[in-house]
């Protein structure tokens, strides 16, 4: 068994001061039991805690360490950038570098607005796309998480079009009303929201890659009605690339697929592991944002030197080879777990849409949020830990993406993949697998 007295030390006295002992509720291992690793440091592919424990990182902070844990490069460059002052609440040159390197990458962004979270982009694009069409409703679809603003805090819907039911306490009818919740690669509910809907539908917001659910790959004919049934209504479609942005392809999933969205969101790769996100479009929908516009949104840190020095070292680091490279380890990765499971008997499914990937604890394919929540996540609790012992961190959660970096090597693949050939014949080694 691994030392884990520091930690748990750390936890009780977290506990004690915030809530959960997190700032971040998937941080607290809900989904999988036990006490949460605090991490005293890392570098390249690799964490360690506060007892000394190392790992290879499966998690890369949710996505943003695309470079890995303290990359040269980006050290250096938020060094650098902090020698100069940390914030200045006014315009810098990083901010116009950073917006032009985003344009260069995706196409459909002539214009965009940095913020300092996810969650900022996404309701600031739903603000943008509801004054921009003069309509109320926003179309998202269950098992995909864009942050949590109130209007997209919304409870998974059923098989039909349902106005959204608040998800979490505090958030009132009135703010999810207007909010209309689908089932991912719906077409059939797609298509009758907007029979029912349309003309007040201002936009439908969806992950190109849900990846909040474990990732699930949308069907090519999913991705054509987003944007049939958009345009054919005149709504906007708001890609939520906040995950995929940068991560999936130098464009994004919008590269990768040859997307059309009318808005997109990123985050995440965009800070490097630093606090930047942003929401970008077209300057005809952009120059509605204050104070081209009336559209208001703004924020205190918001372009941050430091974060944007983060992202553009980060992104100056992915090129085609860093994406070849991405993608052979998820393809290896995926294979290897998918052996490991059939050695094991263990029923599972490694699902993987470019370089982002995961497993689900069950034997039948995952299309939507529904199936996501038949896996046995006591089997991804057991897996979890098992890895976890053997030096692999995994997202602490069966329904989150997993994620490797430009800096995991062949060597970093094998001692993984060794780990989950024990490790599955451990998750469901008390219990019989609940389906085949
Ligand atoms: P943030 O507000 O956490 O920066 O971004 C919200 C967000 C928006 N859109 C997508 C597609 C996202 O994946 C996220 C955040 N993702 C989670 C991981 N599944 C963040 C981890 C956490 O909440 O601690």
């Amino acid at each position: 068994m691994t030392r884990t007295e520091r930690s748990e030390a750390l936890f009780q006295r977290a506990t004690k001061v915030i809530p959960g002992g997190v700032n971040s509720p998937v941080r607290a291992f809900g989904g999988v039991g036990g006490t949460p690793r605090f991490f005293a440091g890392g570098q390249g592919p690799y964490l360690w805690d506060v007892d000394g424990n190392r790992y290879v990182d499966l998690v890369c902070s949710w996505g943003p360490l695309i470079a890995g844990h303290a990359h040269p490069r980006v050290v250096e460059a938020v060094q650098a950038a902090t020698a100069q002052g940390t914030s200045f609440g006014a315009p810098t040159e990083a901010e116009v570098e950073l917006a032009e390197e985003v344009a260069r990458r995706v196409p459909a962004v002539e214009k965009l607005r940095m913020v300092s979270s996810g969650t900022e982009a996404t309701m600031s694009a739903a603000r943008l796309a509801r004054a921009a069409t003069g309509r109320p409703k926003l179309v998202k679809f269950a098992g995909c998480y864009h942050g949590h603003a109130d209007a997209l805090l919304a409870a998974a819907g059923s098989g039909v079009a349902t106005l959204g039911l608040p998800d979490s306490p505090g958030v009132t009818a009135a703010q999810t009303a207007d909010t209309v919740v689908l089932p991912y690669n719906d077409t059939g509910a797609l298509a009758a929201a907007f029979d029912s809907l349309g003309d007040q539908i201002a936009a439908v917001m969806v992950e190109p890659i849900a990846a909040n659910m474990g990732v699930v790959p949308p069907t090519q004919a999913f991705l054509a009605a987003l944007r049939s049934e958009t345009r054919r209504a005149r709504s906007l479609l708001i890609l939520d690339e906040v995950m995929t942005g940068f991560r999936v392809h130098r464009g994004g999933a919008t590269g990768l697929w040859s997307l059309e969205p009318d808005l997109l969101t990123f985050g995440k790769v965009l800070g490097g592991g630093l606090p930047a996100a942003a929401y970008g479009g077209p300057a005809s929908l952009l120059g509605l944002v204050a104070p081209e516009g009336p559209v208001y949104q703004a924020g205190t840190l918001s372009g941050n030197p430091l974060a944007t020095a983060a992202g553009l070292a980060t992104l100056s680091l992915l090129d085609d080879d860093a994406y070849r490279h991405l993608d052979g380890l998820a393809g290896a990765l995926g294979d290897g777990l998918k052996a490991a499971f059939e050695e094991a008997g263990a029923p599972a499914r490694v699902q993987r849409a470019g370089n982002l990937f995961s497993v689900f604890m069950t034997g039948d394919e995952v299309g939507d949020y529904e199936a996501a929540r038949r896996q046995d996540t006591a089997a991804y609790a057991r897996f979890f830990h098992a890895m976890l012992e053997r030096g692999v961190y995994l997202p602490p959660s069966a329904f989150e993406a997993w994620f490797v970096s430009t800096v995991h090597t062949d060597a970093e693949v094998d001692r993984i993949l060794t780990a989950a050939r024990e490790a599955a014949r451990l998750a469901y080694a008390t219990a019989q697998p609940s389906s085949r």
